[in-house]
């Protein structure tokens, strides 16, 4: 079976980056199966990340969101996120589309990162959706599994929300818009760390194949592949990516 080599990104007219929770494991976030650690572990992450969830208990929901965002802020990007940023140097173009809230890749020097499912970092009012300006820099360390009362709005004095998109809420209509151009547009799609469970995003491989691309997958799992545009790189994204980065660079 023939291995994908790094040098057909030197080649690509434009490449696509499209990760998951898996390319920032290795910076110690846990992905969104294991993000249930202790306290939260009685918790089902798809039923905390509702909208109902919120409404139900919103000091809960925004704890665990503090607890989470507590763990990027004392994260680093990781040899995976810095050769995606290199590489972003380096081939004719390049897009970034990511399912994480961790804004890692930006911290590795990406820029116009597509974030399908939102961000830890744009909070929100839950009730005028404005966006929350306060600091919600918490003045000692959420703990795993602590409640913390939202702040509240200015403007309406609703309960401020994180930035994400929750199970049962639709992507932002010009995120998704501008995904699909991409994948389309790309001839080579680059898919790191997910599980492909989660839709819409979970389509975005195969649309970027029905548009003729070559698609890699970088998982610790090997990926069921179709023919010879389809390639499976089992291991860690840390080691995989570094290795494509130097492959391109020869
Ligand atoms: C929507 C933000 C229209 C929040 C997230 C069909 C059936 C049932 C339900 C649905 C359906 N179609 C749609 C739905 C509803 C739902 C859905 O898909 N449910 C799933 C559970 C079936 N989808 C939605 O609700 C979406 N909206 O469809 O809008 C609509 C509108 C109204 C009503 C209905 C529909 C919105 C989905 C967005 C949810 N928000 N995140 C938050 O983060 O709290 S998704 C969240 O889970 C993450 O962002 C991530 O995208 C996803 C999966 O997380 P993980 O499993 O942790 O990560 P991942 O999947 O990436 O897995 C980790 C992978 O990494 C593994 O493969 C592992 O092997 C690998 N790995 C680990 N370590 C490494 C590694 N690989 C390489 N190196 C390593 N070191
Ligand atoms: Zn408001």
């Amino acid at each position: 079976m023939i291995e994908f080599h790094g040098q057909r990104l030197r080649d690509a007219f434009h490449v696509v980056v499209f990760t998951g929770a898996g390319v920032s494991a290795e910076s110690g976030i846990p992905t969104f199966r294991d993000a249930l650690t202790g306290l939260w572990e009685r918790f089902d992450p798809a039923a905390l990340a509702t909208a109902d969830a919120f409404r139900n208990d919103s000091a809960l929901v925004w704890g665990w969101y503090e607890w989470r965002r507590s763990k990027v802020r004392t994260a680093k990007p990781n040899p995976a996120h810095l050769a995606i940023a290199e590489l972003a140097r380096l081939v004719a173009r390049l897009t970034v589309i990511t399912q994480n809230v961790d804004d890692l890749h930006e911290r590795a020097g990406c820029h116009g990162v597509v974030h399908l499912h939102g961000s830890l970092h744009s909070p929100r009012c839950f009730a005028c959706a404005r966006p929350y300006e306060g600091t919600t820099d918490q003045l000692n360390e959420p703990e795993d599994g602590r409640r913390i009362d939202p702040p509240r709005c200015r403007h309406c004095n609703g309960k401020v929300r994180p930035g994400v998109v929750w199970f049962g809420e639709s992507l932002p209509e010009q995120v998704w818009r501008d995904a699909l151009a991409a994948v389309k547009d790309c001839d080579l799609l680059i898919s790191v760390g997910t599980s492909g469970l989660v839709q819409p995003a979970a389509e975005i491989p195969r649309i970027a194949r029905e548009h003729g691309a070559v698609v890699v997958h970088v998982n610790l799992q090997r990926e069921s592949v179709q023919g010879e545009r389809e390639f499976s790189l089992v291991g860690k994204a840390a080691e995989i990516l570094p290795r494509l980065l130097a492959q391109a660079k020869e």
